[in-house]
């Protein structure tokens, strides 16, 4: 028994962070998901598998457009041509309502559509069979532990596979399970809902493939789609990588350069990387020269990203889009003063007096939205001032040597 195992394809969740006016980009970007979806097909041809397995959440929304729905049917349809099957269920975004699909789903899939765990047999290629227990949202939350609803394995068949879309946890909205309630005979577990790739268990080897294709700069932790063969007891899996654009972090040290460098420094460094996939979604981290360098890229960093973008985008045949600069906050060498902390302590009592503090605090106070609306009382006073002079200790070395 082959199949390939999926979950968490989004296939219509836009990426995040991507604002470009270039037209060619947009298009290239709208058209990743499908790519995704359609080399997951061109897998299950190539390694000739029995069936593919959908665990939840192929769309982002429980209503998806006509054009997603008909170009998934006609994917199905490939698959059809080759005798390979799709079981596939819906998951909490994708949460099942028949009627908000407008065509027939083809012969080859076969639906876990009730929130009622049931159980579908199917006939192998070499003649062999299979029952696939599973269930399917049909609301957005499911707070019940479904494992507990699983029959024990069927004796009619070769292999019995458990299909489950939810979380590891004591209790949740998404059907949440313990590993320990997973039936244990079973083959294989094919679990969707969480988007980084991960085995929960060896035996009965048990994984979430993750989502196929990253659309925000957290899902980078993504190995594809799983692919299993069993063979009497012996278990065989591997990962194969499926994802159309990259996320990716570099680190970009700024220290020892001048103003003048560093934009073209951070360019060349970029272009270094070589990277290759046809789309790299690319978040820069930049650590500062100095504090003033830190305060300089804060200042002007939308500027320098917009720049950015501009240049990188049609550097290469592919694309880069970069996506973010984050910069990396500096340790501030601390101050070191002639004189004891308490000197401080003296300074701050003199704030205490209400028209010393306001005459301070002026700037806020005849701000005409915030002096309506704020009002110091002694306490107030008091308390900010402690927390104040506690802030410029923080930040200085004294000669008593109490840093505090
Ligand atoms: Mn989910």
């Amino acid at each position: 028994m082959k199949f390939i195992h999926m979950a968490d394809l989004h296939i219509d969740q836009p990426f995040s962070g991507i604002t470009t006016e270039d037209v060619t980009f947009q298009k290239e970007i709208q058209k990743i998901n499908y790519k995704v979806f359609e080399t997951i097909v061109d897998d299950c041809i190539k390694e000739s598998v029995d069936f593919l397995l959908i665990v939840g959440d192929t769309f982002h929304q429980a209503t998806s457009s006509i054009y997603t729905q008909k170009f998934l049917m006609d994917q199905f349809k490939r698959l059809e041509k080759q005798h390979i099957k799709v079981i596939m269920s819906f998951g909490n975004h994708d949460y099942y309502t028949k009627n908000r699909y407008w065509f027939e789903w083809p012969e080859n899939v076969v639906l876990f559509d009730k929130e009622e765990v049931t159980t579908h047999v199917l006939q192998l290629k070499n003649g062999q069979s299979v029952s696939i227990s599973g269930f399917s949202y049909e609301h957005q939350w499911i707070t019940a532990n479904k494992a507990l609803e699983y029959p024990n394995r069927s004796n009619e068949t070769d292999y019995h596979i458990g299909f489950y879309h939810g979380e590891v946890a004591q209790e949740g909205k998404y059907a949440p399970f313990r590993l320990s309630d997973l039936k244990s005979t079973y083959d294989y577990w094919a679990l969707g809902h969480i988007h980084k790739t991960e085995e929960l268990m060896d035996k009965p080897l048990t994984i979430y493939p993750g989502t196929p294709q990253g659309h925000t700069r957290k899902e980078r932790q993504t190995k594809g789609v799983s692919l299993v063969e069993v063979n009497g007891s012996s278990v065989s899996q591997r990962f194969i990588e499926v994802s159309k654009a990259t996320w990716v972090q570099q680190d970009i040290s700024l220290k020892e350069t001048t103003r003048a460098d560093q934009l073209t420094k951070i360019e060349k460094e970029i272009m270094a990387a070589k990277y290759m996939k046809e789309v790299t979604l690319l978040v820069v981290k930049l650590s500062p020269s100095s504090e003033e360098g830190l305060s300089e890229l804060l200042l002007n960093k939308e500027e320098m990203l917009g720049y950015l973008q501009r240049q990188l985008l049609r550097k290469t045949s592919y694309y880069i889009w970069l996506v973010d600069i984050v910069i990396e906050p500096i340790e501030m060498d601390q101050l070191i003063m002639g004189f004891d902390s308490s000197l401080v302590d003296d300074l701050a009592q003199h704030f205490l007096n209400r028209n010393e503090f306001y005459d301070v605090a002026k700037d806020i106070v005849q701000q005409p939205v915030i002096g309506a609306n704020i009002a110091f009382d002694e306490e107030d006073i008091t308390r900010i001032v402690e927390e104040s002079s506690q802030l410029v200790k923080d930040k200085m070395i004294f000669k008593n040597g109490v840093g505090q």
